[in-house]
C-alpha cells in the first residue's frame, strides 16, 4: 500500500563530498515526513565517511540503512581509492534489484548520486521506479559531464590549453579549467562519468544543492534549451542544503574562534581528498604568516584521512607553532566546517572550491579565496567569482602541477580578500540571498516542496 509520505532510497557514492550532501537531504526529508532508506557500500573508503554515516543513523534512529558489500575493483592503472569506489560501486549496484524490487512500503523514488546513475536509473525505469540523480558539483560542471560521451571521442578538443571548448548553448569553458584526466579517455575517472553521463536523459530530474541565483547563468541558457539539445531531465536546484546535527563535543578550535575578534580569523581547508605537498604546506604556512591576519589551518597531507600519521610539527616545525601561537591555529583531522564558517570571527575562506565547501561559504555569505586543486574546482571557482563571492587567481595551477603556489603570493591574497570591504559587503549579500531560498516560499524551498507533492 502506498503511505501518504514518499519512501525515499538515497543512493550516495564514495567520499564526503558525495555522503555529506545525502545525509543534509536525508534529513531535509525526514523533517517533511518522508520515509528514508539509506543505502550505503562497504568496505568504506575513510574513517570520516563511517563515523558520520554511524552518527548519523544514531541521531535519526527511523532511517532504514542498509549497508551493501560491493565487488572490489582491481584496477592496477588508478591509483586513487576513491575512483576505484566509484567504479566497484557502479558495478555492484546490480546487487540492490532485489531490495528495490521488493521494498515496503514500496519506494516512490530512488535518489543516486551521479556516479551510479549508470547501473540505478536503468534499474530504476524497469521496475517502474521514478529516479533522480543527485549532482553533488555545480550546474555548470554537471554540464560539461554531460557533454564527456562526445568530448571523448574528440579530445583534440582539449588539446590546447590557452583555447576554451565549446558545448553548444553553454558559455564556453576555458581549456585549462578541464580537469586533466578528461584528456584521457581511458582514465578510470573519464570512464566512469563517461558510463553515467549516457544514462542521464532516463533520470526524471537532476537534484542539486545550488541556488537559482547563485548559477543564473547556467541556469538561464540550459532554460533556453539549446545546452545539449534539451537532452537532459530538468535541473531541480534544493539549496543550500541545511546541515544536520551531529552531537560532538565542542572542539578546540571553536573555543579559541570564540576569543577572536569579529571576522578577523581566515580559515584554510582544502577539503576531505585533496593531499597537500609538504613543500606546498610549507608555502601556505609562510603565505599566513605573511598576511599578518589570524588563522584556523586544517592541515591535510594524505589523500586518505586513514593514511594521515604526520604530526603538525613534522609538517609545520615547531618554530612556525611557536612563532604563530597565539596568532593561529593548525589543526588536524576532521572538523566541523559548516560550525566554523557560521562563526562570527571568521573573515575569509581560503578553499579548494569542492561544491559543499563553495555552498557552504555561500551560505554563511564569507568571502573566499578560491584556490582549485583538481576535478570541478576551477570550474567552480569561476561561478564563485562571477557571484562575487570570492576573488580566484588563474595563475595558481592544479596540485598535479609541479609548480608552488609561493608565500608570498598567497599572503598577498589572503590580505586582499580579508581587507576589501566591497567583497566582503557582496558576500554577505549572496548569504542573505541563499538563505533566503530555503525558507518558506523561497525558491529551493518551492522546487523541493513541488517535487515531494509530485511524488506523494
Ligand atoms: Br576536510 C573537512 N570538515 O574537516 P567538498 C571537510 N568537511 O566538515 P571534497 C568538514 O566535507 P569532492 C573537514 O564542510 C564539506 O561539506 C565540508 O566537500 C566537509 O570537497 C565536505 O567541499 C567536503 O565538496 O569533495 O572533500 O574535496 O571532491 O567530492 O568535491
Amino acid at each position: 500500500t502506498k503511505s501518504l509520505y514518499p519512501h525515499i532510497a538515497l543512493i550516495p557514492s564514495a567520499g564526503m563530498g558525495h555522503l555529506l550532501p545525502f545525509l543534509r537531504i536525508a534529513s531535509t526529508l525526514l523533517s517533511r515526513n518522508c520515509t528514508v532508506t539509506l543505502i550505503t557500500a562497504k568496505p568504506i573508503v575513510s574513517a570520516a565517511e563511517s563515523s558520520h554515516i554511524s552518527a548519523f543513523l544514531s541521531q535519526h534512529p527511523q532511517v532504514k540503512h542498509v549497508d551493501f558489500q560491493t565487488i572490489q575493483s582491481h584496477n592496477p592503472t588508478a591509483d586513487d581509492p576513491f575512483y576505484l569506489q566509484y567504479e566497484s560501486i557502479t558495478r555492484s549496484a546490480h546487487l540492490l534489484y532485489p531490495l528495490l524490487s521488493s521494498s515496503s512500503p514500496p519506494f516512490s523514488a530512488i535518489f543516486a548520486d551521479f556516479f551510479v546513475a549508470s547501473s540505478i536509473t536503468p534499474m530504476a525505469a524497469e521496475l517502474g521506479i521514478p529516479s533522480y540523480i543527485i549532482c553533488t558539483t555545480s550546474i555548470k560542471f554537471f554540464c560539461l559531464i554531460a557533454y564527456l560521451p562526445v568530448l571523448v571521442t574528440d579530445p583534440a578538443k582539449l588539446g590546447n590549453s590557452s583555447t576554451e571548448l565549446i558545448i553548444p548553448g553553454l558559455t564556453p569553458f576555458p581549456v585549462s579549467s578541464i580537469p586533466s584526466p578528461f584528456k584521457n579517455p581511458n582514465h578510470l575517472f573519464t570512464r566512469c562519468l563517461v558510463l553515467n553521463a549516457k544514462e542521464f536523459s532516463k533520470a526524471k530530474g537532476i537534484i542539486v544543492n545550488s541556488v537559482d541565483f547563485f548559477e543564473k547563468e547556467t541556469l538561464e541558457e540550459i532554460k533556453n534549451g539549446r545546452v545539449l539539445e534539451n537532452s537532459l531531465p530538468s535541473f531541480l536546484p534544493i539549496g543550500p542544503l541545511a546541515s544536520f546535527e551531529i552531537k560532538k563535543d565542542k572542539g578546540e578550535y571553536m573555543s579559541w574562534l570564540d576569543n577572536q575578534p569579529e571576522e578577523s580569523v581566515v580559515y584554510v581547508s582544502f577539503g576531505s581528498r585533496t593531499a597537500i605537498s609538504r613543500d606546498q604546506i610549507r608555502e601556505v604556512s609562510k603565505g599566513l604568516e605573511r598576511s599578518g591576519h589570524r588563522f584556523l589551518w586544517v592541515v591535510k597531507s594524505t589523500k586518505i584521512d586513514k593514511e594521515d600519521k604526520d604530526e603538525l610539527k613534522d609538517l609545520l616545525g615547531g618554530s612556525f607553532l611557536e612563532r604563530t601561537m597565539n596568532k593561529g591555529m593548525a589543526v588536524k583531522g576532521w572538523v566541523s566546517q559548516e560550525e566554523i564558517l557560521a562563526h562570527p570571527s571568521i573573515g575569509a575562506f581560503v578553499s579548494h572550491c569542492g561544491w559543499n565547501s563553495v555552498i557552504e561559504a555561500a551560505r554563511q555569505g564569507v568571502p573566499m579565496v578560491a584556490w582549485p586543486q583538481h576535478g570541478d574546482q576551477k570550474v567552480n571557482a569561476e561561478i564563485v567569482e562571477k557571484a562575487g563571492l570570492g576573488i580566484w587567481e588563474r595563475n595558481w595551477g592544479w596540485a598535479d602541477q609541479a609548480e608552488l603556489v609561493c608565500g608570498e603570493e598567497i599572503g598577498e591574497k589572503i590580505r586582499e580578500v580579508m581587507e576589501d570591504e566591497k567583497l566582503r559587503e557582496k558576500a554577505k549579500k549572496v548569504g542573505e540571498e541563499a538563505r533566503k531560498a530555503t525558507k518558506i516560499g523561497g525558491k529551493s524551498e518551492k522546487v523541493l516542496k513541488e517535487l515531494l507533492e509530485l511524488l506523494q
